[in-house]
């Protein structure tokens, strides 16, 4: 089979099917960048997530709370990695990749342009951004490409248990004293928003949804994600005791689910353009901890060269 057409019956008919696509199978050129931009931006939301996190590493109010965000910090590196090598395989190289985030070519997550300012947002990121992030995810396993959707099967293992960790902090807060409980509100006052966009502009807005669809990049959409989000999190706001900042937050029994406000879609533009509240300073914070590890690169490349040597002398 080596035409064109023959070859894109076959990628068609794998999808079809629900069969993976792997890195060495024909694609369209096309489904291959689309696949680079989400992955490389998914990889780079991973290690842009740890500086807000890792902000709050020294300051944990207890060591048990600081081993299991130090936990945390951690697999969001690996998560990243697991990433950098899923894009890897269709061609990108690491070092491209890298350098599109650090020059600001490349996107990454919104919601890590807010900042952390109190403990409490340390919960709050892992109960609703984590939560968002698994509701994504969980539906990524199921994608097209096999080393994005094998990634993501580990990836959502680790990110339960973020949530988890988040849930708890807003437990300890919630049912704390008067001070904690309003400490947890003022964090789901200023998170609530932000996260609800990290699910991408209104489907009617979202250039590349459709396509990813066809594909089956995505499986569901922006809206219906956004959607499933919110009917979930509502529960677990009442839980706490709580109170979504949303005053149009209302059962809706026809569609059995929730009705809500749309996030602020002009300041979503205005943060992924560069413009959000911490923009500059996380891409400085990423640049100097790249710069900052050249010598352990230099150093594993030194030792890989060597290794190649005595290998190809023995
Ligand atoms: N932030 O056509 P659309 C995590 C961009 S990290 C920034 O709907 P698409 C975690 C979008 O890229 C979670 N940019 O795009 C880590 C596009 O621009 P380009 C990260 C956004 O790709 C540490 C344009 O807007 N998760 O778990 O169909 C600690 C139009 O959008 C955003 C992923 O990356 C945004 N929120 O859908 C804790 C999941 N939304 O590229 C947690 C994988 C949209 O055309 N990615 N844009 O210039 C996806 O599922 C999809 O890429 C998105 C966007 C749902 C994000």
């Amino acid at each position: 089979m080596n035409n064109v057409a023959d070859l894109e019956k076959n990628f068609d008919s794998k999808l079809e099917k629900n069969d993976f696509v792997e890195p060495k199978d024909w694609m369209p050129e096309n489904y291959r960048k689309h696949l680079i931009r989400q992955i490389s931006q998914h990889a780079h939301s991973e290690i842009i997530g740890m500086l807000p996190e890792g902000n709050w590493i020294s300051r944990a109010p207890s060591l048990r709370a600081k081993m299991v965000l130090l936990a945390k910090v951690q697999d969001e590196g690996g998560h990243g990695l697991y990433l950098y090598t899923a894009a890897e395989t269709l061609g990108a190289s690491r070092d491209e990749l890298l350098d599109a985030l650090h020059t600001g070519k490349a996107k990454y997550s919104s919601i890590f342009n807010y900042p952390t300012l109190t403990w409490a947002d340390i919960g709050a990121v892992g109960w609703l951004v984590d939560g968002a992030a698994i509701m994504n995810q969980v539906m990524l396993q199921r994608t097209s490409y096999g080393p994005y959707s094998r990634a993501m099967i580990r990836i959502c293992k680790e990110e339960s248990f973020h949530q988890r960790q988040g849930y708890e902090i807003m437990c300890h807060l919630s049912f704390g004293t008067e001070a904690q409980k309003e400490m947890a509100q003022d964090a789901l006052n200023r998170w609530w928003f932000p996260t609800m966009m990290m699910f991408g502009p209104p489907d009617k807005d979202s250039p590349n949804s459709g396509q990813a669809i066809k594909w089956r990049i995505k499986r569901e959409t922006n809206d219906e994600l956004r959607q499933k989000f919110v009917d979930r999190t509502v529960e677990q706001a009442e839980f706490l005791g709580l109170t979504i900042p949303d005053k149009n937050l209302k059962w809706n029994e026809a569609k059995k689910g929730y009705d809500f406000s749309e996030p602020n879609w002009e300041e979503f533009y205005n943060v992924i353009k560069g413009n959000g509240p911490c923009n500059k300073e996380r891409l400085e914070a990423r640049n100097k901890a790249h710069a900052d590890g050249a010598w352990v690169r230099e150093a594993a490349m030194a030792y890989a060269e060597k290794k190649k040597e005595n290998i190809l002398a023995a």
